[in-house]
């Protein structure tokens, strides 16, 4: 069993691994960059470690530091948390061969998945619906005009190495694809150092439905239901929600039965999320699988009353899951709001600097999780998110009242913030219906559609001199969906 944990992140989520160790007994040693000195996490540890300069390659990303810091603690284990080294199979391996234990799945695991080509392959033999399209990488734009052909346009080329949206390009015809080709797979080797691309069918305006799984050393995967979150931006998601409000229970078991034996396939260990597309017709298609705990976990946690950072500190000590799938029901609706230092009417640029004041909202079913407080300064190396709102309700339509009455409260001052975006959202017919996809964001930024508050229940709380601003009348670029632009 683990005594003690290094937590090899910062911000949020490292305060979250901390609080799960405390609540195990375990003691944590933080790792923090020059930048991070008066960071939280730093406070909360029972030890801490400085790795080195702010630039994440020189500190969060070097593993050398933080083995060395592991050593110098006498750490049993790793816990990389999400971003950073979370799904670097090398990274996994040293620890291991170290004699420390990563808090994850294993280098091999972690590889299979991040080669997008090879994780599809094995879905699609393990059973789980694929998007139809190239098997494997395409080695020429001939090669890639054969397949388009076949399964006929529009298609996408993807980067073997790529994700969350980088290396991508949609191709209408085949002079597009000609085009394409070489443009994506130039990009790909600038980006991965590697210009493999693969060819897939376009799956329009769909649904972004992800599949929580977790699974132990002895056999056992577990499903833990879906996200659906659809509502991004330039691949950031913003908005987070469960249960999906296209997502039938009939549908859940499916997606969620597929994304274990998709697991199994490759005896996965720890906690995982398995990407689906859902198009019009409700069918889902495997997109990636992401080998980490993911931003949005408390989504999963808060809706099905489990604790996945245990879990994952469990199963990484060899400890049998006790769940039963059938015991694993969305209990409550919750809804997350990426919470960033972020100028909404500057095309979202991040906006370090220091929070004067916050006041951070509470009450029944309301969680916040942040390293956040007044007095501190955001360093501008890292990313810009600074606090996740999470509600939960009985229902969609309470916790949207919920999750509006606690944007309200959330006050922040000294930086722009993504909140005055977040009670727009919140407020929009379409969302509030719960009809939107992956394109909601840039129909939302055309003109046709006047937001407008629901009507007959007033927010009836005082509301914060923040919330009494005038409000960002729109967002966002004029681009459709599907174009290439949004897909960089
Ligand atoms: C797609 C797609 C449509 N058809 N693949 C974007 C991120 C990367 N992981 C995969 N992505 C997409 N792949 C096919 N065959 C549309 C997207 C996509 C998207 C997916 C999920 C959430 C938001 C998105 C925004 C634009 C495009």
């Amino acid at each position: 069993m683990f005594e003690k944990i290094l937590i090899a992140n910062r911000g949020e989520i490292a305060l979250r691994i901390i609080r799960a160790c405390r609540e195990l007994g375990l003691r944590t040693v933080a790792v923090y960059s020059e930048a991070d000195r008066d960071a939280l996490h730093v406070r909360f540890a029972d030890e801490d470690v400085c790795i080195g300069p702010p630039p994440p390659g020189e500190s969060y990303l070097d593993f050398r530091r933080i083995i060395a810091a592991a050593e110098v603690t006498n750490a049993d284990a790793v816990h990389p948390g999400y971003g950073f080294l979370a799904e670097n199979a090398d990274f996994a391996e040293v620890c291991e061969s170290c004699g420390i234990t990563f808090v994850g799945p294993t280098a091999q695991q972690i590889r299979q998945m991040g080669d997008k080509t090879e994780a599809k392959a094995l879905m699609k033999k393990a059973g789980v619906p694929v998007i139809p399209g190239s098997d494997g990488v395409v080695s020429s734009f001939e090669d890639a005009g054969a397949i388009a052909k076949e399964i006929g346009y529009p298609v996408i080329l993807k980067a073997v190495a790529g994700g969350g949206g980088k290396g991508m390009r949609v191709c209408r015809d085949l002079a597009e694809l000609e085009r394409g080709f070489h443009v994506a797979s130039t990009e790909a080797a600038n980006a991965f150092s590697n210009a493999d691309l693969y060819l897939e069918k376009l799956i329009v305006s769909p649904h972004h439905v992800e599949i929580q799984v977790i699974g132990d050393t002895h056999d056992n995967i577990y499903y833990v239901g879906e996200r659906d979150c659809s509502i991004q931006r330039r691949h950031q998601k913003l908005i987070e929600e469960t249960p999906s409000p296209l997502v039938t229970e009939e549908l859940r078991r499916r997606m969620g039965e597929a994304a274990v034996q998709g697991a199994q396939m490759v005896g996965y260990r720890g906690a995982g999320t398995i990407e689906y597309l859902v198009d019009r017709n409700l069918d889902f298609y495997f997109m990636e699988m992401n080998t980490r705990v993911q931003v949005e976990h408390p989504v999963t946690e808060e809706a099905y009353e489990v604790d996945l950072i245990k879990d994952q500190i469990r199963v990484a000590q060899g400890e049998k899951l006790v769940y039963r799938q059938e015991d694993l029901l969305p209990r409550w609706a919750v809804i997350e709001c990426r919470i960033n230092a972020e100028d909404c009417e500057n095309d979202f640029r991040p906006t370090p600097g220091t929070i004067e004041a916050i006041h951070i909202p509470g009450g029944p079913g309301v969680r916040v999780d942040t390293a956040a407080y007044a007095g501190y300064v955001i360093p501008p190396f890292y990313d810009s998110m600074i606090a996740k709102l999470i509600v939960r309700a009985s229902t969609r339509e309470e916790a949207l009242e919920r999750m509006r009455r606690s944007l309200d409260e959330f006050v922040i001052q000294g930086v722009p913030t993504t909140i005055p975006f977040h009670r727009e959202i919140l407020r929009h017919p379409d969302f509030i219906a719960g009809r939107y996809d992956t394109s909601f964001l840039e129909k939302y930024a055309r003109p046709s559609e006047e937001p407008e508050v629901k009507k007959g229940k007033a927010i009836t709380i005082k509301r914060s001199a923040e919330a009494l601003a005038p409000q960002p009348k729109r967002v966002d670029s004029e681009e459709p969906v599907t174009s290439n632009r949004d897909l960089e």
